[in-house]
């Protein structure tokens, strides 16, 4: 087994890679890494190698469908090619991890430009935690010339927020940095919720960062339109067999250092938000509804419910 998986799904653990996005991105560089310095001779070695490699990178976050989908479909290839030769199978693992992060990037590119759509020029946009696909939705808004500001929350208890913020600034944009329990005080003035996603389940509903789901829920009593932006290739295929998805449970020391003792501390790292709460969901096929997420998804990615 290669160091570069053995690194790759310890920096994923240890949130040094933040985001469901760019943990797909660092998984599929790990196979890729894993490619090129294999000293696997025969198939059957290679096969062990990446069964070995799926199992590390699996366990690294458990509420990350996109990077299962990647690792899946990546040693499908693998699977379902009839090569002997390790070296010829590796170079499978290439070029199947370079098409992979293409789709990705094409799909974040026509997220970006039908979300884009929906800022108008002076309007105030809520989000929470830190979604690459939000902030690249939005420094397209801000390329496109339009002129609005951002609200985002700090993000207990690992301040993703700070990473939205400095980001927002760097684009130009005017931004209000909130501490989480504010968000009711200020979802009143916004005129739109953007949040990201990490794992879209059968029944339309979306796992996101801790507080989402409280957020979800403020825009409703506050009348503000709730859209997720995200990949359908987020989506759980294991939801449609009847599996919950699980909501990673983080270290207690993250919410409290040198805590007293006997303290129970919980830190669940994600939420559910249900359906009903959400106005839209803004993927690489449109703006869809939350309840049609499954059927559209089988449409575009067929091998996701293989
Ligand atoms: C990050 C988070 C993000 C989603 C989407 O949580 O909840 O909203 O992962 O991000 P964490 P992206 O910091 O714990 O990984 O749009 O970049 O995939």
């Amino acid at each position: 087994m290669t160091e570069a998986v053995r690194v790759a799904a310890e920096r994923i653990r240890r949130l040094e890679v933040q985001g469901a996005r760019n943990v797909a991105i660092a998984a599929i560089k790990a196979l890729e890494a894993l490619a090129e310095e294999t000293e696997a001779k025969t198939r059957e070695e290679f096969l062990n190698e990446l069964a070995e490699a799926r199992g590390l990178l699996f366990a690294s976050r458990a509420t990350e469908p996109l990077m299962r989908n990647a690792v899946r479909w990546i040693i499908s290839q693998v699977e379902n090619s009839h090569e002997k030769q390790a070296a010829a199978l590796a170079r499978r693992v290439s070029s199947a991890a370079a098409q992979f992060l293409k789709e990705l990037d094409a799909s974040k590119e026509c997220i970006a430009e039908i979300g884009a759509k929906r800022i108008l020029d002076g309007m105030v946009v809520f989000t929470h935690c830190h979604s690459s696909t939000v902030t690249y939705l939005l420094s397209k808004a801000k390329k496109e010339g339009k002129t609005f500001e951002v609200i985002c929350t700090e993000t207990r208890p690992a301040f993703q927020g700070r990473i939205t913020a400095k980001e927002m600034l760097m684009l130009g944009v005017k931004t209000t940095f909130i501490v989480d329990s504010a968000a009711r005080s200020f979802i009143r003035n916004a005129d739109l919720v953007l949040v990201g996603a990490d794992a879209i389940t059968a029944e339309g509903n979306v796992i996101n960062k801790i507080g989402t789901g409280t957020i979800a829920l403020l825009a409703h009593e506050a009348r503000k339109p709730f859209y997720v932006v995200t990949e359908l290739l987020k989506f759980d295929p294991a939801t449609v067999c009847g599996d919950y998805e699980q909501i990673e449970e983080r270290s207690p020391e993250e919410v409290w250092k040198n805590a007293p003792e006997k303290l129970v501390i919980r830190n669940p790292a994600f939420d559910v938000t249900r359906r009903d709460f959400i106005h839209g969901v803004i993927c690489e096929e449109g703006v869809i509804p939350p309840h049609s997420v499954a059927e559209v998804t089988r449409r575009r990615y067929p091998w996701i419910f293989i």
